[in-house]
């Protein structure tokens, strides 16, 4: 008797599951859909294009992820600095485990230290007790409650888009390794239409939430980063509530941190130089380039630049964003 009860009490909770899934199905289905090239479907969920086969993760992230106050989130549109965020904020938050001679960051990419979440779904979450780095493209708008709700800190960069899009470019072409024109790029990228776009969307999201609530959101640009990397990291680091103590500073830990963190040390390291990111088809060499702040110079036309300035003009400098683009 008790074990019929059990198992009927399974086949409704199995059912509802299928339910569930058929309605996600549905929901999926009823989205505005455009043609992409690396992954061909995006659908508009929430007003920003994703790729269609992430959705049933994203909308699972949405649902059932509990955030807690100790976690951190980085956050960034494609192309950003992404992967320099994972590299500096593990080796600040990790600096009393890890230094130079032993950090993680020699014998995995950045992005198999620091695992995107939402998009892709962490298996094993539950056994991270302590603080959670965590990393999402997610635009502000579509986390989860829980994480706009709590005290978890979120620290985002943004990118001048002039040097997103050439980047995306770049990196899509390797990708996909198709002869994916700069020209079907950059109006894809105008018209909003890249995954997790729009650019203005994403990054002004943030950025009014870091301008309203900025115990929750630090806002971190690239080309700052490039300038004044020391400068950048206490922030970082006293954003975290892990300030650089005077012994560190005077022994020269942060100049360290941003050393192991450049460019050119994570580029030359054997294990980004070949082979692809666990569960995915992406090169990890595919994530270093050249780094640089205005190599759209090299890629864009004078009419390019334009386009891409009025967009900017229009929907992100009225709230007081200014990027750096040389
Ligand atoms: P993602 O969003 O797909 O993870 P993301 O790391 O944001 O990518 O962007 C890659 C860009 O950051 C590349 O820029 P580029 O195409 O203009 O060269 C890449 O070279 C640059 N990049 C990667 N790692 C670093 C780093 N450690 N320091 C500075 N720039 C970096």
């Amino acid at each position: 008797m008790a074990h019929q009860q059990l198992s009927s009490l399974s086949d409704v909770a199995s059912s509802k599951e299928h339910d569930q899934e058929d309605a996600i199905d549905e929901l999926i289905a009823s989205l505005p859909i455009s043609k992409g090239l690396v992954r061909p479907v995006r659908s508009l969920y929430q007003n920003f294009w994703c790729p269609t086969y992430l959705l049933p993760n994203v909308i699972a992230f949405q649902r059932h992820f509990e955030a807690k106050d100790k976690d951190i989130l980085l956050v960034s549109h494609p192309k950003s600095g992404t992967t320099w965020l994972k590299a500096l904020v593990f080796s600040v938050i990790n600096r009393s485990r890890f230094d130079i001679s032993n950090t993680p960051l020699l014998t995995s990419n950045p992005h198999e230290v620091v695992r995107f979440i939402g998009h892709r779904l962490l298996p094993g979450l539950d056994g991270m007790v302590e603080s959670r780095l965590l990393a999402t493209h997610i635009p502000y708008p579509a986390l989860p409650e829980s994480i706009r709700r709590s005290d978890c800190p979120i620290i985002y960069i943004c990118r001048n888009p002039l040097d997103i899009v050439v980047s995306s470019w770049h990196f899509h072409r390797q990708v996909a390794r198709s002869e994916w024109s700069l020209e079907e790029h950059f109006e894809t990228f105008c018209q909003g239409e890249i995954m997790f776009g729009p650019f203005w969307d994403h990054i002004t999201g943030y950025w009014k939430e870091s301008l309203e609530r900025p115990r929750k959101v630090l806002f971190l640009k690239y080309e700052d980063l490039k300038e004044d990397i020391v400068g950048q990291l206490k922030k970082v680091a006293g954003f975290v509530g892990l300030p650089f103590t005077e012994e560190e500073e005077e022994g020269g830990v942060i100049e360290e941190i941003a050393k192991m963190c450049s460019l050119k040390t994570l580029k030359g390291l054997e294990v980004n130089k070949s082979g692809k990111l666990l569960n995915t088809i992406t090169e990890k060499r595919s994530f270093f380039r050249k780094g640089e702040v205005g190599d759209w110079v090299n890629h864009l036309t004078p009419s390019m630049v334009d386009r891409l300035n009025n967009i900017m003009q229009e929907k992100i400098s009225p709230l007081g964003l200014r990027f750096k683009t040389r």
